[in-house]
């Protein structure tokens, strides 16, 4: 059995550009299933997005039904050892990650000039150059209606900020002086939230937003013991 994971490509000493597809990169590791990386599937994503896995000819879209197919095939339970209470907050932390943070990451990357020339601007580099501009110009418009349409991109980049701190400080606070977010074992939610935390960490984006992350100690270090647990090939020496 061969998992096949469409993905972006690494970035910044990020596992991949997208958060989603390293937090599927992590569900699969800890589940201790192989699989080989394809960057050359974005225009046959059956959802229009990153990541989707192909197994044995079956496909699943979405690093949330990847996570519920490899609970289903390989019997595995990333959450054994939570309570229930565990399982629900674990739950309604990842939705934060996925549903606000997320689009604050998006804002800070692709709305933010510097931001945009530092990290997404290099995306376009296997476009022709003479196309170039008139791709970024298409994305990022595209990006800011996204952006529009879910609501983060009506407010202004301090209103986000001030959004995307608190989002901070509520995963600073869960997280505590533990290891992983309910004690000394990784669960399902920890790769969701290791993947966004390394997003905001990432130098690619500079904002208030990262340097609150930088500010908690425990959040560097909660995303540096993950590195080191599943992508040894990315820690620092
Ligand atoms: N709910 C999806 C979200 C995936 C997602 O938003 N992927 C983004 C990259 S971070 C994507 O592929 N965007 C491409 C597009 O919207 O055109 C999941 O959990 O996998």
């Amino acid at each position: 059995m061969t998992i096949t994971l469409y993905c972006f490509r690494p970035v910044a000493g990020l596992p991949d550009a997208s958060p989603f597809v390293t937090k599927a990169m992590v569900l699969l590791k800890m589940a201790g299933l192989d699989y080989v990386e394809d960057r050359s599937g974005f225009s046959k994503a059956p959802k229009g997005k990153q990541p989707y896995i192909n197994e044995d000819g079956e496909t699943v879209a979405d690093s949330t039904f990847i996570r519920f197919h490899v609970e289903k095939k390989y019997g595995v339970d990333f959450d054994a050892h939570l309570s229930a209470a565990q399982k629900a907050i674990g739950w309604c932390v990842e939705k934060m990650c996925e549903e606000h943070l997320y689009w604050i990451i998006v804002h800070t990357r692709w709305m933010d000039e510097a931001n945009f020339e530092r990290g997404p601007a290099r995306f376009f580099s296997s476009v022709p150059a003479i196309a170039r501009p008139l791709a970024k110009w298409f994305i990022r418009r595209r990006i800011a209606k996204s952006l529009w349409a879910q609501g983060m991109g009506r407010h202004s980049p301090s209103e986000i900020d001030a959004l995307g701190m608190r989002d901070i400080e509520a995963l600073a606070t869960l997280i505590g002086d533990k290891p992983y977010l309910f004690g000394d074992a990784p669960c399902g939610a920890d790769a969701t939230v290791f993947a966004f935390v390394a997003s905001v960490l990432s130098p690619m984006s500079e904002s208030a937003v990262r340097d609150a992350a930088l500010a908690n100690a425990n959040l560097v270090a909660y995303r540096d013991r993950i590195v080191q647990a599943y992508f040894p090939e990315n820690a620092p020496a």
